[in-house]
Order: C-alpha cells, then structure tokens, then sequence
C-alpha cells in the first residue's frame, strides 16, 4: 500500500488546499488580461474557499479538492539533471455514485479521475506505477515520447513499472490504462490528465479541471451515469464557488466511452478555446464544443453577473444522467 491511508491522504488534502486558497488569494499576478467578454481579469486570482459537503462518506475522494488539485510531483536532482516524479498507485475502491449505488472503480491513489499530473514543457518526468489491484494495468500517456515508454505493456498486480519521459508538448494531455479491453479498464476510473505547461506561463487564474467520465452499471455495453470528477451530480449538488470577474480557466477532458461524442457548454457566457491546450493565444470563442473521446481543451471565461450558472453536454440526456453541474458566481466586493 501507499504511505499513507484514504483518510489521511483526504486530510491532507484538503490541508493543502486551504493553504493554497489563503495563498492564492494574496498573491499579486503583475500581468492584467482582457478576457472573451471584455471584462478585466483581477490583477490577482482570488479562489473562494471551498464548501462544507456532506457526501462522500462512502467514497475515498471529494470532487470538490479534485477541481483544483495538481500533482506536481518530487523535484530530484540525478547526475545534474532535474527530474519530475510521480507515484502512482492503482487499487480497487468503491465509489458511492449516488445514495443507492456503489461502484467498485478501478482507480489511480483512490481518486475518479486520477491525480492531475502537471509539469513545463522539458522536464523531464518519471511516473512510478505501483499495480496494487487485483487486475493486470497500464499507463498510456498522451504527447511525445519513445515507444518504450508508451504504456502498452500490462503489468500484473504486485508489480512496478516505471515511465520515464521528457514532457512534450505543452498543452493538455489525458493519460489512462491501455489494458484490453480499453473500454473496461476506462470506465472503471483509470484515466486522469497530465498538463505540460509552456516554458513562459500562462497568465494567472483561477484554475480547474473537469474530467466527463461515464459508468456502464450493469455491463451492457450502455452507460447509466455520467459524472464530472467521478460522482453524478456532484456540481449540481454542491455548486462551484467562483468570484465575479475572475478569470477562470477550465481544462476540460471527456473521457466518456461508450459514447461517440458529447459536447461541453456553459450558461450565460462566452469561452475563449485552446484546442488541446496548444497554443497561447485563442482565436475561437463559443459557448459550446464538441469533444470526442479523449479530446481535451483549455477554456477561458470570467462571469459578469453574480449567480448561479449551469454547465453540461448539450446532450440532455447524458446531462440529466449526472453530468450537469453550477458554477455559483459570488460578487466580486463580497
Ligand atoms: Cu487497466
């Protein structure tokens, strides 16, 4: 087993979290930004402190801390050369996914997606994957990198594996098991995104990210449920606190297989697009996307009314079915 237990592990970072949201509420960007609607970004990223909730007592993750938790893994310095490294654990865990179902995942550190792993462009990155659950699995990364590290090869509960890579290109990039059948392994929980930022950084935000994953309950070849960060409705329940005019940046990866496409969209607003998370500059606004399985963006928007604004795949059903969640725009002199 990993270092330390679910509970610790959720203590912990939820501990982070907090630190990092007092922080990030003091620090002064010196860049200002115009954003798609015209609205000034504030000179600093001002992150609302997360919600109280209630639910998931039964499940080893909150989607709350998911949004904005980033794995930027252990610096180490090997004969001269920096290395990026990251551990990852794979388990079997069940998921509450709503007060009458559990689901028994197949996950990454106990989490639905799995951790968000971030490094720069160049970094050299080493991915430590402990196979802990019952099942033989793989790690697949997206981007750049030899066939040996590709993560085709299975590798059996109880065994170590080891990626090792140079982080290209900036953007973003999903990684997730590549054990047959994909399909499986996927909707089980194995699947998370790995963010390589440019070498100059983007500008700040409030930053977050949103992974549509789906669950086939009884195997038949359908999806039941959907889910932003793993639990359905989650967001609909317990609405994403942001400030007016911040400016917000959403990566967004769907991850949903069993259906062809879904869309993404948000209420009330306009998004700037970065497709795949290349390129530093948009030149694409809309209010919706469509994204194939494993299609990945990077959207930016800041709200100018206070309140509260739906967002899902303009697939109805696939929304009414768990993937629909609210951001709850607090005004900004509160
Ligand atoms: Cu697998």
């Amino acid at each position: 087993m990993s270092d330390l237990s679910y509970s610790e592990r959720k203590l912990k970072t939820r501990r982070q979290f907090i630190q990092w949201s007092l922080l990030a509420g003091g620090v002064s960007a010196a860049a200002l930004r115009l954003n798609a609607g015209g609205v000034k970004a504030a000179d600093s990223v001002r992150i609302p402190p997360p919600p109280e909730s209630d639910n998931n007592s039964a499940s080893s993750f909150d989607p709350m801390l998911i949004l904005r938790d980033f794995d930027y893994g252990t610096l180490k310095k090997e004969d001269g050369q920096t290395i990026r490294e990251f551990k990852l654990y794979a388990h079997s865990t069940p998921i509450a996914l709503n007060s009458a179902i559990d689901f028994v995942s197949w996950n990454l550190n106990d989490r639905v997606p799995a951790p968000t792993l971030r490094a720069t462009e160049g970094d050299r990155v080493r991915i430590i994957f402990h196979n802990e659950d019952g099942h033989s699995h793989s790690l697949h990364f997206h981007g750049i990198h030899p066939a040996s590290e590709d993560g085709l090869k299975s590798v059996r509960r109880g065994k170590t594996m080891v990626y090792e890579f140079d982080a290209e290109p900036y953007g973003v990039h999903p990684y997730h098991c590549h054990v047959a059948p994909v399909t499986r392994h996927v909707g089980k929980g194995l699947y998370g995104l790995f963010i390589v930022d440019p070498p100059e950084s983007r500008p700040p935000a409030d930053e977050m990210v949103l992974v549509m994953g789906a669950y086939d309950l009884d195997s038949d070849g359908e999806n039941e449920l959907y889910a932003f960060n793993g639990i359905p409705n989650y967001y609909r329940d317990y609405p994403i606190p942001i400030y007016q005019n911040q400016l917000i940046r959403l990566y967004v990866l769907n991850m949903i297989e069993l259906d062809p496409a879904v869309t993404f969209h948000i209420h009330a607003n306009m998004f700037q697009l970065y497709r795949t998370g290349r390129g530093l500059e948009s030149n694409e606004e809309s209010d919706v996307i469509t994204m194939g399985t494993a299609e990945r963006h990077i959207l930016e928007f800041a709200y100018k009314y206070p309140g509260k604004y739906m967002f899902h795949p303009h697939q109805d059903y696939i929304a009414e079915h768990g993937c629909m969640g609210f951001f709850d725009v607090i005004a900004e002199d509160s």
